[in-house]
């Protein structure tokens, strides 16, 4: 998708209105000249008003936007794992000897509702099924289905406070010794492609690729699909989280905390 806005035939528009922009409707709606628009000056200052507006409208329309979804034909014959393929800890291992049965989400921070929830009422709740496309930052990717609950669910019932900007996600396993962890923002966490999968390929999760529970957070890289998610916490700033880049890679390499793709 092109986010150039100079391509846009720049026709004379007095007003351009929000509306006008979503719908693509501005030049038959709003065609209309006078002295000011004219000359090149008042052109020039109109248009340039114009295209910040149009950029910055783009850049919502395009976090908006849904993730390619394909076909069951489509669908990875082997979706490989990456990053840790077990967590192996005993408390990981004593959850995983009762197929997680006790296994709790507990939603904390900038909410009005703490809550936790167990893996049975994340697996009761309406849930999504999408088969997308995972892109690994290191070069690879598989097309795998995937099925959970949409995470604006769970944070609708939790409620957001008016100064809660980001989700951080706490999993369970030790990537060389620290706790995995991953951030994203709200309209990541809102996107309808965005859920907690708790089955993949039909079938439920496997500890491969971040049994019980693993986000899906389709408009960006591998890295911020946290597996084995044990907690959500809402903040209002990534600072005090980690080393203050909001992601276990973004605090050591240089990867961007927004991965999107
Ligand atoms: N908890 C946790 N989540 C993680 C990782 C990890 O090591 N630990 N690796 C990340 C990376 S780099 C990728 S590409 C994907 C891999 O998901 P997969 O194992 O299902 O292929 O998980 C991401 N989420
Ligand atoms: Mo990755």
């Amino acid at each position: 998708m092109s986010r150039k806005t100079d391509t846009i035939r720049p026709t004379p528009l007095t007003r351009l209105t929000r509306r006008a922009v979503i719908g693509g409707i501005a030049g038959s709606a709003l065609a209309g000249c006078d002295a000011f628009q004219e000359s090149e000056a008042g052109r020039a200052i109109l248009f340039s008003g114009e295209k910040a507006h149009m950029a910055l409208q783009r850049t919502i329309m395009d976090r908006n936007a849904l993730a390619r979804e394909f076909t069951e034909a489509e669908m990875s014959p082997v979706f490989r794992a990456n990053g840790t393929r077990d967590p192996d800890t005993p408390s990981y291992n004593a959850f995983a000897a009762q197929d997680f049965a006790g296994w709790t989400v507990p939603i904390t921070g900038l909410v009005d509702r703490p809550m936790t929830l167990t893996l049975a009422e994340i697996r009761n709740m309406p849930a999504r099924t999408q088969i997308t496309r995972h892109d690994c930052v290191e070069g690879w990717s598989a097309i795998g289905k995937w099925h959970g609950p949409q995470l604006s669910l769970l944070l609708k019932a939790a409620g957001l406070k008016t100064n809660a900007r980001y989700a951080v996600f706490r999993c369970a396993d030790l990537y060389n010794g620290t706790a995995y962890y991953e951030s994203i923002d709200l309209i990541d966490a809102f996107h309808p492609q965005t859920i907690l999968a708790w089955a993949m390929n039909d079938a439920l999760l496997p500890v491969a690729n971040g049994a019980p529970l693993r986000l899906r957070v389709e408009r960006q890289l591998g890295y911020k699909h946290a597996k084995y998610v044990q907690g959500i916490e809402i903040v209002e700033s990534l600072a005090p989280i980690g080393g203050g880049k909001g992601g276990y890679w973004e605090d050591r390499t240089g990867y961007e905390w927004y991965a999107g793709i």
